[in-house]
């Protein structure tokens, strides 16, 4: 039988546990195993490849993006790191232009070191991405909605120019959450997550997760996952697992609460331009409606006549919404991604997409919205 999302978030790999009944998944806060003999184990041997809690997380995340195969690791980045590892010098990449700044930071920092060459492109645009690859182009790694311009990518599209190519296509689905866009569905290869964002939702865990459903490349990848060891503990697990019980409900408040702070804010004379993908004008705005089943719980804004210093100004004054980084969480967040976030990426790059001295993100959380419109007001009109 298959189920419906709620009840995959709240059942998918969990069961009452064997030895005592508890319903939810212990914490099994343990680094090994008692083996009866060298081998005859009950198929867990060490907590840095397998552990119970961390399992149960696994497969209710694969159940989540309609994948068989799903992995943790300690966080986002050590899960695209374990992606990049498929990689070989000489390899290509094409991505997108418009990314979250550690991402961008990996890839040219670190891969490229390795002799791995990035193509960044308008990834909305898919005669853009068709144009940069070339014979050696090994992966196409798009994040849509991106970060923190909210640029629409076409799934289907790409994944099909990737899979006519015989190109590994991975989505980071971080800012759509699966409860809104699963890329599997459109011919992705891999899902990636930081799940330290909607799908742990409370802001108290780092981590990262991987799905898939080729068995080759979960093999390859647990393989990783396991020799580098970037694997998160049981704690995290079972607070993720938790989390990820309410991520409809959830999202489903996210969703509701920054459309009615789109709509407030696109008409405010402090905002000179709004990115948020639910507005028809939004340029991927169709492709976003067939894709996800939301617009999500995240927009940027662009104020009006604001220098640096005025921005930081505005930005500093809020009183239910916090300035820090990150996103996902209960709680409304305010990012300035100029110099927090996307501090990595070098200034011209980043104005060439948007992001500029006077760009805010918000993460839009689930407090009372008329609290969250008030301090909006306020701290915009002070
Ligand atoms: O922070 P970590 O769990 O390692 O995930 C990295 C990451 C990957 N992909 C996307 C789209 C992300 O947004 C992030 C992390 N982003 C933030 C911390 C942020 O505030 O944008």
């Amino acid at each position: 039988m298959t189920y419906k999302f709620a009840t995959k978030a709240i059942h998918a790999g969990q069961q009452a546990d064997p030895t005592t009944g508890a319903v939810m998944t212990p914490i099994y806060q343990t680094s090994t195993y008692q083996q009866a003999s060298p081998g005859d184990h009950k198929g867990y041997e060490y907590s840095r490849g397998t552990n119970p809690t961390r399992k149960a997380l696994e497969d209710c995340l694969a159940a989540l993006e309609n994948g068989k195969f799903g992995l943790a690791f300690s966080s986002g980045m050590a899960a695209t790191d374990c992606v990049l590892r498929l990689l070989k010098p000489g390899d290509e990449v094409v991505t997108g232009d418009d990314l979250y700044g550690g991402s961008y930071r990996i890839f040219t920092q670190v891969y490229a070191d390795y002799g791995i060459t990035f193509r960044f492109v308008d990834c909305s645009d898919i005669q853009a991405i068709t144009n940069a690859i070339t014979p050696k182009t090994r992966l196409i790694w798009i994040e849509t909605p991106t970060n923190p311009t909210l640029k629409i990518a076409d799934l289907a599209a790409i994944g099909k120019l990737a899979n006519s190519s015989n190109i590994l296509y991975v989505v980071d689905n971080t800012f759509a959450s699966p409860y809104l866009q699963n890329p599997l569905d459109f011919g992705a290869d891999i899902v990636m997550h930081s799940a330290t964002k909607y799908i742990n939702g409370h802001s108290d865990v780092v981590m990262g997760a991987l799905v898939m459903n080729d068995e080759s490349y979960y093999k390859r990848l647990f393989f990783y996952y396991n020799a580098c060891g970037g694997t998160p503990g049981p704690q995290d697990a079972f607070l993720t697992l938790r989390g990820l019980k309410t991520l409809h409900l959830r999202m489903q408040a996210h969703c509701a609460h920054a459309a009615v702070i789109a709509k407030f804010l696109k008409t405010h004379p402090r905002v000179e331009k709004i990115y948020w993908p639910g507005f028809s004008d939004h340029p991927g705005h169709a492709i976003a409606a067939a894709q996800m089943r939301g617009f999500g719980g995240m927009l940027s804004i662009v104020l009006k006549d604001a220098d640096l210093e005025e921005t930081f100004r505005i930005a500093s004054r809020f009183k239910v919404f916090t300035l820090a980084e990150s996103l996902g969480g209960v709680e409304s967040l305010i990012n300035h991604p100029a110099t927090m976030t996307h501090g990595s990426i070098p200034k011209e790059l980043r104005e060439k997409v948007g992001v500029v001295d006077n760009l805010l993100r918000i993460s839009v959380g689930i407090e009372d919205v008329e609290d969250l419109l008030q301090d909006l007001k306020e701290a915009l009109d002070a």
